[in-house]
């Protein structure tokens, strides 16, 4: 049993990977400022431990990692949305570089063995070369991907003066259950799922022709468990499926899952929008025992039943 902190796990990601962490047997303290997260995503479970601290809060995350002195560190918190970003990149930037790098020093302070963390394709911004590989020299479009690309520095940096393991991963787009569709950092496919079953009009920015790695929560989870055997220093992975999919196929699943004609409003292409996105995930699937189990249309109708049972309730 492993004592682990995960920072953002009252959150879409952070509370799925909390769950099979608990599952795996780990005690599991949540750092979550509840400003996206909710309690209610966490389960009742003796192993679990909600404590609500805004990582940007330097004393409160030191008092707290002095007293859990986790072996691992699952650092998930941030403001995931490209958008806000660029509209509060003040705050943005407090939460995602420094919120980020308080965990990073205070990890490495009180003997962590390794810092898992999550970055983002967003640092690939756009790279025309695809798939998207780990060596290709970052080039972000937005404030978010600077962020991201910025915690990666740091980590290797951290890495190289403590010999603590760091492992980023950078995610794609990553869809689910508990993904809230409300939220403004919400991704398209929550966003559109939630309109389909409320039978209100799709919104495309662009021509739809922009494609992105759908990947399933229950595959990003699967990445994180396994870089746990992954060696020493600092590692980068991306995690996707290695399959891209258009925004217009992705509206064509969804209606036909739901067997409904398509109803779309096309609006211009949002600011900081990459064009094409795609993984390469054969670093991963090298390095760990990582393969991407959920065929998109396979996680888009597992995701649909999901909604309209909880509706349902
Ligand atoms: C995602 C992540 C972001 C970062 C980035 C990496 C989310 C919410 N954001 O940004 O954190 O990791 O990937 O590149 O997962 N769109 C529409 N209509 C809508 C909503 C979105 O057309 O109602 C378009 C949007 O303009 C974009 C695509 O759908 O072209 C995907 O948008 P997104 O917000 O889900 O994700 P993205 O790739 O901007």
């Amino acid at each position: 049993m492993k004592n682990i902190i995960v920072t953002g796990g009252a959150g879409f990601i952070g509370s799925h990977l909390v769950k099979a962490l608990l599952l795996d047997g780990h005690r599991v303290v949540v750092v979550d400022d509840l400003s996206t997260g909710k309690s209610s995503n966490l389960p009742s479970h003796p192993n679990c431990h909600l404590f609500e601290v805004d990582i940007v809060d330097e004393l409160a995350l030191a008092h707290l990692f002095e007293s859990e002195r986790p072996s691992l560190v699952y650092h998930e918190a941030a403001i995931a949305s490209v958008q806000k970003s660029i509209h509060d990149p003040v705050r943005t930037s407090a939460v995602n570089d420094q919120g980020a790098k308080h965990v990073f020093e205070l990890a490495v302070h009180v003997g962590s063995e390794q810092i898992v963390f999550a970055s983002s394709a967003a640092v690939y911004g756009e790279d025309p070369r695809l798939p998207k590989r780990e060596t290709f020299e970052p080039t972000p479009l937005s404030p978010y991907g600077f962020q991201k690309w910025q915690n990666e520095k740091d980590a290797a940096r951290l890495a190289k003066k403590s010999g603590v393991r760091f492992t980023a991963l950078r995610y794609f787009n990553v869809y689910g259950p508990q993904q809230d569709p409300q939220s403004e950092y919400s991704g398209v496919i929550s966003i559109f799922v939630d309109r389909i079953l409320n039978d209100l009009p799709l919104t495309i920015f662009g021509d739809g022709g922009q494609t992105r790695d759908f990947v399933n929560v229950a595959d990003v989870v699967q990445a994180n468990r396994s870089v746990q055997r992954v060696g020493g220093g600092f590692n980068v992975f991306n995690v996707g499926t290695a399959q891209e999919t258009s925004l217009l196929e992705l509206v064509h699943h969804l209606y036909m899952i739901e067997n409904q004609a398509p109803n779309v409003v096309f609006q211009p292409r949002r600011e900081g929008d990459i064009h094409r996105s795609v993984a390469d995930i054969g670093q991963l699937m090298s390095k760990t025992d990582y393969s991407s189990n959920v065929h998109i249309l396979q996680g888009l109708q597992a995701l649909v039943s999901a909604i309209k049972l909880k509706n349902n309730e």
